[in-house]
């Protein structure tokens, strides 16, 4: 029986990473740092999940003399999603397509509807007011986010802590991810997952995931309760 719906937010409910990106290169200039992500560059470091995550794997290529704090990286991951938040409330951002309608049918339904997402809360609620104009909390009965788990994906963490919110077995939810790092994660928390790549994600290799689509356009709960 299919009770919830559990979403990741980067790349999945929308193409937020190249906002991510300008928030990050931003950042990196207001600090006075000559630190620049291009799109290749950030192709590859996303495969660290997590802001701060990224910074200090970026830095791993730095001489050591060069290298950030951690409360360095801390103050420059502030400003970035104070940065981030700026970028979405100029409306920069929308849904991918069949994610509100998907979102929608569920709670129609009666089903739950969750986020498990590496970014952290302030993003959340920055989406949901830029796609939705509704503060999170309207569209979601849970939200999983960032720094609220110590292991970020691919580590089951974030799925666990919004699987024991909804008070559900892995086993009565579905999970949606763009990445492979997102999709691991889904399934090691036990969860049936669906993947719609991303901008940033097309090139990577989905063979455990129970459907691959190129949108969540058309998808009905029939369909996802034959998962
Ligand atoms: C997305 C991420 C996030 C964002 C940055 O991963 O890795 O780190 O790029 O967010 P996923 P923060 O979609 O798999 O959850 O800067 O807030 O960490
Ligand atoms: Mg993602």
């Amino acid at each position: 029986m299919l009770k919830a719906l559990i979403f990741d937010v980067d790349g999945t409910l929308a193409e937020t990473e190249e906002a991510h990106r300008a928030a990050f290169n931003q950042a990196f200039g207001d600090a006075g740092l000559d630190w620049h992500w291009s799109m290749e560059t950030y192709r590859i470091l996303l495969r660290t999940t997590g802001g701060k995550e990224r910074m200090r794997a970026h830095q791993m290529g730095l001489p050591v003399s060069e290298r950030l704090s951690d409360n360095q990286i801390a103050a420059l991951h502030k400003n970035k999603t104070a940065l981030y938040g700026d970028i979405l409330a100029s409306g920069a951002l929308v849904l991918r397509p069949g994610v509100a309608d998907l979102v929608e049918t569920a709670r129609k339904a009666g089903l739950k509807v969750g986020v498990a997402t590496t970014t952290n809360l302030p993003n959340v609620e920055a989406l949901a007011q830029c796609c939705w104009g509704r503060p999170a909390d309207e569209i979601f009965d849970v939200i999983a986010a960032g720094d609220q788990v110590a292991a970020k994906k691919p580590a089951p963490d974030i799925f666990n802590l919004a699987l024991a919110r909804l008070g559900l077995p892995a086993d009565q939810c579905i999970g949606f991810e763009d990445s492979l790092n997102g999709a691991q994660s889904a399934r090691a928390a036990g969860l049936r997952v669906v993947v719609t790549p991303s901008i940033y994600t097309d090139d990577q290799d989905f063979n455990t995931a129970q459907l691959l689509r190129p949108s969540l356009v058309g998808l009905t709960l029939a369909d996802l309760a034959a998962l």
